[in-house]
């Protein structure tokens, strides 16, 4: 595609296309987006946040990555509908725009760049980085157990042929790094969105400790929120919760480590399906999934506008 109304947002794309994408929704709107490349992936590969902003100094910001986990293929599409839905509706929603008159949005639309080449290239279901692991013929860290929030905990993996290998230290892969050295020097972010897939879920913290987390009442109403208006699009049933409670037990994941450094609005969503598709769901659910979470990202995002 030339521009990015003729890019194809009902089918998955290579890293290569996805960039292009930013580069030209940057080229588009040079007074609402841009580039900001906050590292590089184990291979060399740009860390690619796009920043959506319509000016002021250090505004209070929304976070939002996508595709840490690389085989979560319909989370990296959504995350590139996303950045073009809000090009869009910037002074054609009067929410939308109220949030972009007092805050910028980051989104990190593939978060695990290294890893989602070789889903391509070799393995559609790889997951963790593709770091080597020294002493191991596994490769591959899992970037959602390697923050420093209860790090090292059970809910992760010493084993490095594991699929939720934590790494050697907290904060070892560069993709993880990256982020956190962005969120501290940025020091104004109010609300941290990872999103994965699958098993429509809305999580909060804690996911490391049943201890539960002070604004537990308040995350909890918000979720049920943004989770009702998810469903009101196409019906999509999500559960909420804490991750310790509405999944498994997971130390060092992302939101938590957010959530302890003062980042009230940390969530986790698992988009769809529930297991039919799974990893591999349908292109043709690629829009639909994209527009439903769209209506949950705009709840969670007023709500930290007037909060
Ligand atoms: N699920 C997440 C995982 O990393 C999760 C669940 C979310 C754990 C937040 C910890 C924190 O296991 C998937 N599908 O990856
Ligand atoms: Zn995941």
């Amino acid at each position: 595609p030339r521009n990015t109304d003729s890019f194809d947002y009902a089918n998955y794309h290579t890293i290569s296309e996805i960039y292009s994408f930013q580069d030209m929704l940057v080229a588009e709107n040079p007074n609402l987006v841009s580039k900001t490349v906050i590292g590089q992936s184990f291979e060399g590969r740009p860390l690619n946040v796009l920043k959506f902003s319509t000016g002021g100094t250090n505004r209070p910001a929304i976070w939002i990555d996508t595709g840490i986990h690389s085989r979560e293929w319909v989370t990296q599409a959504s995350g590139t509908w996303f950045a073009k839905k809000i090009v869009t509706d910037h002074r054609r929603d009067p929410s939308l725009t109220a949030i972009l008159d007092n805050m910028d949005i980051f989104l990190e639309t593939v978060t695990n760049p290294d890893g989602y080449s070789y889903t391509h290239s070799t393995n559609r279901l790889w997951r963790k980085t593709r770091k080597p692991n020294p002493g191991s013929r596994c490769v591959g860290v899992d970037p959602n157990r390697n923050w420093d929030a209860g790090f090292g905990g059970p809910g992760a993996s010493n084993d490095p042929c594991s699929q939720i290998y934590r790494g050697p230290r907290a904060e070892s892969e560069s993709e993880v790094k990256s982020i956190v050295d962005f969120v501290k020097s940025h020091g104004n972010i109010k609300a941290f969105i990872s999103i994965h897939s699958y098993s429509q879920l809305l999580l909060y913290p804690y996911g490391y400790t049943r201890t539960p987390v002070r604004d537990r009442p308040e995350l909890d109403r918000l979720a049920r929120k943004a989770t009702t208006d998810l469903a009101s699009l196409y019906g999509t049933r999500y559960t909420f919760g804490s991750i310790i409670n509405t999944i498994y037990q997971a130390s060092g994941g992302s939101i938590d480590w957010a959530y302890n450094q003062g980042i009230k609005f940390s969530y986790t969503f698992e988009l769809r399906d529930t297991g039919r598709f799974g990893f591999m769901l349908p292109a043709n659910q690629i829009i639909p999934t994209a527009q439903e979470t769209w209506l949950a990202l705009m709840t969670i995002m007023d709500y930290t506008l007037k909060n």
